[in-house]
């Protein structure tokens, strides 16, 4: 019984430490050429082969290296095996702490003081307080929930949307489209944390902008393909939004000269929201793999009849 990893050289070790030591029963590879695939029972990587299907027909559980599962979830997969998609502290802080940054940003209207500082302009804008500022959150889920609690001390009123209702302490949540409509019209900030599905392809564009009070900003860390960037630069050029702070791009990376690069008005990143942490994403892994052995359910488990 083999756990195959496809990563980076740090990941790879830090990985093969942790599983000699906690789950020394289980076979440990990094390297395609070196393993028997009918051996592989337990695969962890964020691109795939392929011929994943063909190639390794005994495997149980695919891992994703990262939370979304969008670069596998269409893939022909070998009959008995699920999808697990990471689900490790190290990951959810880093995003929560990201959004946490971008939130704070368009609050306090960084992206146009920046562009103030670059001008050389020293004008004064206007103060709005923290609970005059509403913040929405697409996706509840791990990495949405765990951002609402980092956001709450600040006393933004905070609302959520999911595909399911969902009850959190302090955050007023929705569901459905209808909920979807009655969040946006009373959001400031919007936050998108959503799995990238054929529900939520394209779901940032001009009509959901416009459903926004006038000045919104937005914050994406879900997956490009979510948001129409067309759209996106149109609604910061008519004011509808003020700013936006934008994580994830089609393409990745973004090529030279496109105007997201330089618009004022936008903050970008090169997809770095979140990254899981070697340590406790083994550490997650391996108890995984525990449950699975034991005949339990593990933790972040696919379905892909919804996509996520
Ligand atoms: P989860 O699966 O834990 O949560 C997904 C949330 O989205 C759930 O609340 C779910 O609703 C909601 N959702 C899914 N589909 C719909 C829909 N059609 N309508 C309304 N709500 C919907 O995922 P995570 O929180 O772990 O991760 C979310 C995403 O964040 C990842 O899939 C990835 O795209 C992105 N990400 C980006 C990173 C970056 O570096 N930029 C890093 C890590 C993740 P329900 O609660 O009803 O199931
Ligand atoms: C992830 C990511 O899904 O890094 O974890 O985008």
């Amino acid at each position: 019984m083999t756990f195959l990893i496809l990563s980076y050289p740090e990941r790879v070790e830090t990985f093969r430490r942790i599983f000699a030591r906690d789950l020394p029963e289980v076979r440990f590879a990094s390297d395609l050429a070196e393993v028997d695939p009918a051996e592989v029972r337990y695969l962890m990587a964020w691109t795939f082969p392929e011929d994943l299907a063909t190639r390794f027909g005994n495997l149980e559980l695919i891992f994703s290296t990262g939370a979304g599962i969008d670069q596998v979830v269409g893939l022909d997969l070998p009959p008995r095996a699920q999808l697990v998609r990471m689900v490790e502290e190290g990951l959810t802080a880093m995003v929560r702490d990201y959004v946490v940054m971008a939130v704070l940003a368009l609050h306090r209207d960084l992206p146009a003081y920046l562009d103030q500082q670059r001008q050389q302009v020293w004008k004064t804008r206007d103060f709005v307080w923290a609970d005059q500022r509403r913040v929405g959150i697409l996706g509840l889920g791990e990495l949405g929930r765990a951002t609402a609690a980092a956001l709450r001390p600040f006393g933004f009123p905070l609302a959520g949307w999911s595909r399911s209702p969902r009850q959190i302490d302090g955050v007023t949540c929705h569901h459905g489209p209808e909920g979807l409509r009655k969040m946006l019209a009373e959001t400031d900030i919007l936050i998108c944390l959503l799995p990238l599905t054929d529900e939520t392809r394209g779901i940032l564009n001009g009509g959901l902008f416009a459903q926004l009070p006038q000045g919104a900003g937005l914050v994406q860390a879900g997956r490009g393909d979510h948001l129409d960037q067309e759209a996106l630069l149109a609604a910061l050029d008519s004011g509808q939004l003020s700013a936006a702070v934008i994580d994830v791009t089609v393409p990745e990376p973004l090529p030279a000269g496109h105007p997201l690069w330089s618009h004022p008005k936008v903050v970008l990143t090169p997809h770095i929201a979140g990254h899981s942490r070697p340590e406790s994403a083994a550490a997650a892994t391996v108890a995984n793999i525990r449950r699975h052995l034991q005949g339990q359910r593990v933790t972040g488990l696919v379905d892909r009849s919804r996509g996520y």
